[in-house]
This record gives C-alpha cells, sequence and structure tokens, in this order.
C-alpha cells in the first residue's frame, strides 16, 4: 500500500472501507455492463496526481491564471493525441464528461430551437439525445427516429423521409443501447440532402474506433465525433469534442467560457495517457479481442434460445430480451445475476411496453471483461452461467454454487491496477 493510501487508511477508515469493497467486488466479479471499463494502472497513478490541485481555465497558451507550464504541456499532449488517433482536425478535451459534450456541441453551433435529429432515448438513444425529461431535450426541436419493429435495426429510408420533412441543422447517430454498427455514408448523404451538419457520439465504442476495430466517422466526412473517454477506450471518466478544422472555434467558446468552468486537469493528464496507450499494437489487439468475444457471447446466448434484439450483434454489447427469453423482466435477470457475481444493467428495449426501472431487457457488454484478459472459452462459460440460472432462479443452491464458481473463476483474470 503506497503512503497515501495509509494516510487514507488511518485518517479515514469509513471511507477507506468503502474503497477496499469496491476493490474486492471488482475483482471477485464479472464486469458485463457494456460501458464500464478497468482503466489503465497508469490513469489511476495521474488521476490522483497533484494536477487535481490546479485551476487552467482557457487553453494551452491562453489562460486565465498563472502557473500553467507543466498543465499546458498536458493539454497539448491529449489533444495532439486525440488528433492522431482519431484521424481528425481538431480536439477539445476539457469536456467533465459525455452529457457535457453532447450540450458543448448543440449549444456552441446551433441556436435553442433549431431542429436535431437523433434516436429516441427508448430505441437506444441517450438522454442527451433529446430525451424530452433532458433540458437538452426542452432546449432544442429534437427529431426522434426509432428503429425498425421488424428486426430492431436503423431504418434509414424512413430517417431520410422524417429528415426531408424536417429539415434538421444537425443529424445525429451513435447510441448507448444499439448493438449493430452505424452506416455512416448514409447519414452523410442524408445530411447533405437537407444541409444538416454531421455527428457521431461515439461514446460507446470510441475505443473500438481508435483501436482500428470498427469504422471511423470521420472517414465519411462526418463533422464531428464526440467520445466519453471511460468506456471502451479505457481511460479515466471524461468527455472529448472531435470536429473539423472549419468548427474548432466555437466548440473551443462553446466548452469554455460557453459551459465550464476549470477543466479537471488530472483527467486531462489521464487522457493523454489513455491515447498514448489507444495507439500500442496492444490496445490494437484488444479493441479486436472485444469485437470477438461480443459475437461470441451473443452466439453463444443465442445457441441457448436466449432472444437479443436485432438478433445479435456487430459491436461491443448486446441487448437481451429477457421477458421473451426466460419471462423476467431486466431488473430481475440483473439481480439475478447480481447474486452470482455477474454483473449487468437492466435495459428498456424498443417500444417496451415495461417501464424503465421494471423494463423487458438488459444489457450485456464485453470491454471491461476482455481487459482482465477473457477469451472466447469464458464467454461461453458466462453464456452457460447466465442462461442456467436465470432459467432457475429459485434454486438458491445452484446460485450459491454458480456465485463460488464465478469467484473462482475470477482469480485467473487480475484487474489491472488492483
Ligand atoms: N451511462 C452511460 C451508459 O451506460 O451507456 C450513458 O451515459
Amino acid at each position: 500500500m503506497d503512503d497515501n493510501l495509509r494516510l487514507l487508511q488511518e485518517n479515514d477508515p469509513q471511507v477507506f472501507a468503502a474503497l477496499k469493497g469496491e476493490e474486492a467486488r471488482q475483482r471477485s466479479g464479472v464486469e458485463l455492463i457494456p460501458s464500464e471499463n478497468y482503466t489503465f494502472p497508469e490513469v489511476l497513478a495521474t488521476l490522483g496526481s497533484v494536477f487535481t490541485n490546479k485551476y487552467s481555465e482557457g487553453y494551452p497558451g491562453r489562460r486565465y491564471y498563472g502557473g500553467q507550464e507543466f498543465t499546458d504541456q498536458i493539454e497539448n499532449l491529449a489533444r495532439d493525441r486525440a488528433k492522431a488517433v482519431f484521424g481528425c482536425e481538431h480536439a477539445n478535451v476539457q469536456p467533465l464528461s459525455g452529457s457535457a459534450m453532447n450540450q458543448a456541441v448543440y449549444l456552441g453551433l446551433l441556436e435553442p430551437g433549431d431542429t436535431i435529429m437523433a434516436m429516441d432515448l427508448s430505441h437506444g438513444g441517450h438522454l442527451t439525445h433529446g430525451a424530452p425529461v433532458s433540458h437538452m431535450g426542452k432546449l432544442f426541436n429534437f427529431v426522434r427516429y426509432v428503429t425498425d419493429p421488424r428486426d430492431g435495426s436503423i431504418d434509414y429510408d424512413k430517417v431520410r423521409k422524417d429528415a426531408l420533412a424536417t429539415k434538421p441543422k444537425l443529424i445525429l447517430c451513435g447510441y448507448t443501447s444499439y448493438p449493430r454498427d452505424i452506416e455512416y455514408e448514409r447519414f452523410k448523404a442524408i445530411a447533405d440532402e437537407v444541409g444538416a451538419l454531421t455527428m457521431t457520439d461515439a461514446s460507446h465504442f470510441g475505443g473500438l474506433v481508435a483501436g482500428g476495430a470498427m469504422r471511423n466517422p470521420f472517414d465519411f466526412g462526418f463533422d464531428i465525433v464526440t467520445t466519453t473517454t471511460h468506456k471502451s477506450l479505457r481511460g479515466p471518466r471524461g468527455g472529448m469534442v472531435l470536429c473539423t478544422r472549419s468548427l474548432a472555434k466555437k466548440i473551443d467558446k462553446s466548452v469554455f467560457p460557453g459551459l465550464q468552468g476549470g477543466p479537471h486537469m488530472n483527467a486531462i493528464a489521464a487522457i493523454a495517457v489513455t491515447l498514448g496507450k489507444a495507439q500500442t499494437d496492444e490496445f490494437k489487439a484488444y479493441a479486436k479481442q472485444v469485437l470477438v468475444n461480443s459475437k461470441t457471447l451473443a452466439s453463444a446466448l443465442l445457441e441457448h434460445q436466449a432472444k437479443l434484439v436485432t438478433g445479435g450483434t456487430d459491436n461491443h454489447m448486446m441487448v437481451l430480451d429477457t421477458v421473451a427469453s426466460f419471462g423476467l423482466d431486466g431488473r430481475q435477470a440483473e439481480e439475478i445475476l447480481d447474486t452470482i457475481n455477474i454483473t449487468t444493467n437492466k435495459q428498456i428495449i424498443p417500444d417496451d411496453p415495461n417501464p424503465p426501472l421494471r423494463p423487458s431487457g438488459i444489457r450485456i457488454g464485453t470491454p471491461a471483461a476482455t481487459t482482465r484478459g477473457m477469451k472466447e472459452a469464458d464467454m461461453k462459460q458466462l453464456a452457460d452461467w447466465m442462461v442456467t440460472c436465470l432459467k432457475n432462479p429459485e434454486e438458491k443452491a445452484l446460485l450459491n454454487r454458480t456465485r463460488d464458481e464465478v469467484q473462482a473463476f475470477c482469480e485467473a483474470f487480475p484487474v489491472p491496477g488492483i
């Protein structure tokens, strides 16, 4: 244990105990929430570093506080690495997280009341993609597209028809709960027809684009890509706006001073570290393995007759219809899997007749399990455990035995940094 942790143990045993409890939980269970991951040890080190002490309003070379020699170095590194990794002309690495990064785009490039086209929350979009309960949903006129009820995929012809009718200023793709790849070329063609900007919220699969395992929206002429840094990218909690040079000034002004004050320089230092890692062959292999694991897990679940929304996956996640598969709602399924140390999250499915806290499915994803080194055979084992327990939720002995097996299995896969 390092000196700082020892001090925490001595001076605040309650927080220390919770920290140790969370470490043990992360070690002894399998994390399958698609938006979570285990970050790099070097990221943990930079997050807990002296950069947290510093105020740095402004941008490198133009700050409102003194003492910026090293923060400038760090932010320039993070920006340059982001541009290299994503092949884009400009990067803003200051957004405090995913919601702020998307808000900065809308507020910087559009006027309140302007029309934005994005996927409906209940079909896989994010809160900031215009959900009526969100501030953005009230401030802008969101036209929400939905997935095709026949197969759960995006109906591009309908998107085009709605875009021609509503003339959005921005068309947004990229989702939090959509297991398929995106036809960027079709979105770009539709946007060009109506004169809209194109944006991808790549928060979920940003790491897979960075690692070259999934296609990059910039290769299709997209104007803006946003991504959180803590999901498949394996970095600290944070967000980035990546864009063309022509939008750079507006985006920077929108993030600061438009939306935020002081950036979190400890997170920006950790983002720089993450983007350095993203350039390695090891990370490229990781990104590929996330997809291989996801397809393997989906196939194994399908072999057990489980019902997946869209019938499978092209990315790091799948959505399991637990009502159709096991007669359990998503909350029940999540709770049963919690008891065997497999963590997932309840999830509404397209046109879900059930409410969000008792929806009809769960989301399952492979970025975190892949970080621990799990491979195809492990995915099949996980599918067996999940299906057996979801089919027999009343068998307490089975659940207890499976939890012990999962715990023993986890010992072979160390969590980085713990
Ligand atoms: N909470 C994130 C997710 O789980 O997808 C989105 O913000």
